[in-house]
């Protein structure tokens, strides 16, 4: 039965007839799993349904039910015949600022979340702050609501509720989410399939990049936490790889006994350097906090633009970044 928060959400789905699904910009199993799994159950609601990213979507993910559906241009904001819009697992609402303008009308947005630093962007909001993924968030709106869930919905939400946890793996895993899989399971998903396309499936190269990664663990004390990097240069060396960092961070959280807070820095395409923080225990959103990021207590990230990563007897350091000219000239970075 719906809730009061949730009736209005319901009497807007029930009476749509063309919903834009729209994805974080940081791609993951929950946002594409949560999307997705709204795809599947809408379009089984005879709904027209169009599916907004504002990225291409990593090939990791091509296992998902409908992902090819996934459009990547603006023009989705155009179509006229749209009425309602979904995002799930977005935390800020920072990208769709820029596409909002572009729509012809005024349409609610109904958001689904499990980040604690959600400001509430949407005309209407469920957000469950200790949800384990947004996945599972989504699954008992469904369930709750009576919305009719089929075996590739539930494919697509186990996903998100497998990524999320790192197989159930993270001290973020709740009960609810536990749950969820079990009754997602009995809808026809498949836990091996999420299994073996978001974890096992690692080409040689990327191994050797993790082992690269492994080679350079040391204690940061800016960052108070087990550290280490990856360059454009290893990139370029391994032939760049996809390379899901977050995957290399959640192995080393849940591997390591010697330190409470893991971090992976990792140069990007943009002339920026990431961060990306896990935690057992302490609360690393407060450290991303310091550097512009957020996120959840036991995982968290930053981006700082312009910078660089640089290394000295065997701490790594994000630095301001040179012209491109320079850099390559200078070549802090190689290691080997
Ligand atoms: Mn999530």
């Amino acid at each position: 039965m719906s809730t009061i928060i949730e009736k209005p959400i319901v009497d807007l789905l029930l009476a749509a007839g063309h919903v834009l699904l729209l994805t974080d910009e940081r791609l993951d199993g929950d946002t594409l799993g949560s999307t997705l799994g709204w795809y599947a159950v809408l379009v089984e609601m005879g709904k027209t349904v169009t599916i907004y990213s504002p990225k291409e979507i990593p090939e990791q993910f091509a296992f998902l039910p409908n992902v090819r559906v996934i459009r990547t241009d603006d023009l989705v904001f155009a179509d006229t015949t749209v009425d309602l819009m979904i995002i799930c697992d977005c935390s800020d609402g920072l990208y769709i600022k820029d596409k909002l303008p572009l729509l012809p009308r005024r349409i609610p947005l109904v958001t689904f979340d499990h980040h604690s630093t959600n400001p509430r962007y949407g005309t209407h909001n469920i957000i469950e702050p200790g949800a384990a993924s947004t996945a599972d968030v989504v699954w008992r709106f469904m369930k709750r609501n009576e919305l009719p869930m089929n075996k590739q919905a539930a494919q697509c939400l186990l996903t998100g509720v497998c990524t999320d946890t790192s197989l159930f793996t993270t001290s973020n895993t709740t009960t609810a989410a536990f749950e969820a899989a079990v009754e997602l399971t009995k809808l026809g998903a498949k836990l091996n399939t999420v299994i073996e396309n978001t974890m096992m499936n690692k080409s040689v190269s990327v191994l050797r990049i993790w082992g690269r990664l492994f080679s350079r663990l040391h204690f940061n004390t800016e960052f108070d936490a087990l550290c280490t990097a990856l360059t454009l240069d290893d990139l370029q060396e391994f032939g760049n790889p996809e390379i899901d960092t977050s995957s290399i961070s959640n192995f080393l959280n849940a591997s390591i006994d010697e330190a409470d807070a893991i971090l992976i820095l990792r140069e990007s395409d943009d002339r920026s350097v990431k961060g990306s923080m896990r935690s057992r225990g302490r609360d690393v959103a407060a450290v991303a906090a310091r550097y512009g990021g957020g996120g959840h207590k036991l995982a968290a990230g930053f981006r700082i633009a312009e910078a660089r990563l640089q290394e000295s007897n065997g701490v790594w350091k994000i630095v301001k970044a040179v012209t491109r000219s320079n850099e390559v000239n200078v070549n802090f970075l190689k290691t080997s």
